[in-house]
């Protein structure tokens, strides 16, 4: 069991998703977030005045976790700037996806948060993505 999760971890990194948060042993729930595991995954090259498609898995010991209402922020870490606020779209299978169009170039920080059928939350970020100038 332990060796194909790590299989899978393997898989995903291969993959070439970006994932920051830990969560890289789902068998040791830590309560919060119980064996569930998001990843994020941005499709495009995030350009200014583009819209980049962020891709959203949500999986609980591996199995698809559907149902999920999916909320993403997209944040600058500077003064007065409204933050980009998009509902995902759930794709089936545990995918879910949400256009992000970039308003400004620099680094921003991108957050989902989803609230399973169950009530639970489970919320994951990509940090300093950067922005680039067409
Ligand atoms: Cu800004």
């Amino acid at each position: 069991m332990v060796r194909w999760m790590v299989a899978l971890l393997l898989l995903a990194l291969l993959t070439g998703c970006v994932r920051t948060q830990q969560g890289q042993e789902p068998m040791e729930s830590d309560g919060q977030s119980s064996g569930i595991k998001m990843e994020l995954h941005l499709a495009e090259k995030p350009t200014l005045g583009a819209v980049s498609s962020l891709e959203m898995t949500l999986t609980r010991a591996g199995q698809p976790i559907t149902g999920a209402v999916v909320q993403v922020e997209g944040a600058m870490s500077h003064a007065g700037m409204e933050p980009l606020l998009v509902e995902a779209t759930e794709m089936g299978e545990g995918a879910y996806q949400a256009p992000l169009a970039w308003s400004m170039a620099g680094e921003w920080i991108v957050t989902a948060r989803a609230t399973l059928t169950d009530g639970s939350i489970v919320w994951e970020s990509l940090e300093s993505v950067e922005v680039l100038s067409p």
